[in-house]
């Protein structure tokens, strides 16, 4: 896979060469390229930035720039297949989630443009949507000063999932949040895990839950379904009620394969959570 990123701030990607997915670029499964913006300017301060129109607080990043550089970066790569898949991380776009980073991971190139400021000329977007295809996502309802760190976030959901890079000691077959089927559609689709532990076995007058150390690998897969049911519905209702309703991801993203479904003992786990799951109650 290749990742090209566009940003003012080329350093904020060091992190890149770390860990597991440094260790991937390094074998060449993963190649970045990293592309200051400015290079794009023709000023002596190398301007990225002018006031709104209409008014109001802030810059806005000039499109002329964004142009030349998203020209520049999609014919360095340009060649047979497809093209690059351009992402533009924004505080209004589609919520990014695991089912894009199991897509995205299945694209050959990625483009991520880097925002700052009040954000890019809307017009940037528009004209790239004449040459490639364009995804502007946001990782989540909350406002960062730019793109950079959603762009890290995503990197890494992505990078996690490409074949190899994750140690064989972990697999995203069972990531939370996937959902049946495809990737990461393991036992926890659509639910978020339980608590995980490791020795020694009492800490602190604290013991480990002692299905864990039984071997009964039936009893310890129903122990942690019914911690990851109990936890889903403490903290992340909206999820147990998509499970129970069936509905479609909120992300629009097609669901691969059946929807994960919720038996008669998931049911009672959750009742007792306080989750309300009779048919009647959910239909209503
Ligand atoms: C790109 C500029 C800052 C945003 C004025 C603060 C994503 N989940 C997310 N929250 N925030 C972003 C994000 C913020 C950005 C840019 C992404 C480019 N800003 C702006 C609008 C309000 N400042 C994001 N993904």
């Amino acid at each position: 896979m290749r990742i090209d990123i566009i940003t003012i701030f080329p350093e904020y990607f060091g992190p890149l060469s770390v860990s597991l997915i440094g260790k991937a670029a390094e074998r060449g499964d993963i190649s970045f390229g990293v592309h200051d913006l400015r290079n794009w300017t023709h000023d002596v301060h190398r301007t990225v930035d002018d006031s709104p129109f209409g008014g109001g607080p802030g810059m806005v990043m000039k499109p002329e720039p964004w142009g030349e550089a998203l020209d520049a970066v999609a014919s360095m790569g340009a060649g047979p297949g497809a093209g690059p898949l351009l992402v533009i991380p924004t505080p209004t776009g589609v919520p990014f989630t695991q089912r894009h980073a199991a897509r995205y991971a299945a694209e050959p190139w990625l483009i991520f443009a880097c925002g700052r400021y009040e954000g890019i000329d809307g017009r940037v977007a528009d004209e790239a949507r004449s040459s490639m295809r364009v995804e502007e996502v946001s990782i989540g309802d909350y406002v960062l000063a730019g793109g950079e760190p959603a762009v890290l976030v995503m990197t890494e959901a992505i990078c996690r999932l490409l074949p190899g890079v994750l140690g064989n000691a972990e697999s995203a077959a069972d990531d939370s949040f996937g959902f049946g089927g495809g990737s990461s559609g393991g036992r926890m689709a659509g639910l978020v895990e339980g608590p995980a532990y490791t020795r020694p076995r009492a800490w602190r007058d604290r013991e480990v839950p002692a299905v864990l150390l039984s071997g009964d690998h039936r009893a310890i897969a129903r122990w942690r379904r019914d911690s990851a049911l109990r936890r889903t519905a403490q903290n992340r209702p909206d999820l147990v009620f998509r499970l129970l309703t069936g509905s479609a991801a909120a992300d629009g993203e097609e669901a691969a394969g059946e929807p994960p479904r919720l038996d008669d003992h998931d049911r009672a786990v959750l009742t007792e959570a306080g989750f309300p799951v009779t048919g009647e109650d959910v239909a209503h």
